[in-house]
């Protein structure tokens, strides 16, 4: 089995509805799938892996070899035993977003591109939220309305949609069978756009009950759907398990861009799915109740409890929101 691989520039020639099916299928059968020919600029791309590489190498290795991960490994291996490290990731990660004035400054061309780079993968997540939309059965423009607080025209910050860019980077690890690169859980968001690196792999997600490479394809972006597109699509589009092995002997780069809701903004699953699911009960004997299989919260609530149970089981997390 591998992760779908659709060629977004079918979207707009006589292909469309195939093309609309293909992702449809990626959001309700994989939650995760890749673009190719997805109209971000090849030589852009280019200039993102070096200039986050260079990056990585003069401005974030030598702290790595200081922080937490190398300390707690070093820790562990001293207690001999087989299991592998809780509570930590072996990876190097820091947060682009547009008001953080604090990125790397002294990388040449860092800023630029990656301003250049998060200009268009916005651009790219609002398209794939509208596809959603329309797969969905959604008004379109639905996903983008409800992020940004139910709003066309946010007049607060506060009530915009939050663009975040995690630059990440998998050094090699002496122990990768005592220490995830990144631990199993699924996004809390809405739409994860990833640019992973083509030479080493180390990403899977779960299918079923199957972990499963997201193969490395150059210059592809990978997406995949958070919790709140679990929670607006009503249970249609599930956010998938992920994890990322550690590699022996290569640094691994992977670059997630996430398009989430204000920490305002109310999510609730669509009003036309939950009647969809009320018509599909008739004559089954099944409960009502069954159409609204999702709580409607307020977004920032939702993140305090994912920041403390990022790891564990999504559902006790909608169960928690519930109850605030
Ligand atoms: O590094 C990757 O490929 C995945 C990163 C990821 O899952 C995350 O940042 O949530
Ligand atoms: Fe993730």
């Amino acid at each position: 089995m591998v992760v779908p691989v659709i060629d977004f520039s079918k979207l707009n020639g006589e292909e469309r509805a195939a093309t609309m099916a293909e992702i449809h299928n990626g959001c309700q059968e994989w939650g995760f799938f890749q673009l190719v020919n997805h109209g971000i600029p090849e030589e852009l791309l280019e200039r993102v892996k070096k200039v986050s590489s260079e990056c990585f190498k003069h401005e974030r290795l030598d702290n790595f070899k200081k922080s937490k991960p190398v300390s707690l490994l070093n820790e562990h291996l001293e207690k001999k035993t087989a299991e592998k490290l809780d509570g930590v990731d072996w990876e190097d990660v820091f947060l682009l977003t547009d008001d953080n004035p604090d990125w790397p400054s002294n990388t040449p061309a860092f800023k630029e591109t990656m301003a250049e780079y998060r200009a268009e993968l916005k651009k790219l997540a609002e398209k794939m939220m509208e596809i959603m939309d329309e797969n969905l059965g959604l008004p379109k423009g639905y996903m983008k309305f409800a992020f940004n607080n139910n709003t066309t025209t946010p007049s607060s910050p506060s009530d915009c949609a939050f663009f975040g860019t995690k630059v990440s980077h998998y050094p090699p690890c002496p122990h990768p069978d005592l220490v995830w690169g990144l631990r199993a859980h699924t996004d809390a968001g809405g739409v994860i756009l990833l640019f992973q690196d083509d030479q080493v792999g180390g990403l899977q997600m779960l299918k079923g009950d199957e972990w499963i490479d997201v193969q490395p394809l150059a210059n592809a972006i990978v997406i995949n759907t958070g919790d709140q597109i679990e929670v607006l699509s009503n249970g249609r589009y599930k956010s998938a398990w992920h994890r990322v092995r550690a590699i022996p002997d290569k640094t691994r780069r992977s670059i997630a861009s996430f398009y989430n809701p204000s920490y305002k903004a109310t999510i609730s699953p669509g009003p036309q799915l939950m009647e969809a699911v009320e018509k599909a009960d008739v004559g089954t004997g099944s409960e009502a109740t069954d159409a609204n299989k999702y709580p409607k919260f307020v977004f920032g609530d939702y993140m305090s409890v994912y920041t403390e149970q990022k790891y564990l089981p999504k559902e006790p997390r909608f169960e928690a929101v519930k109850a605030m």
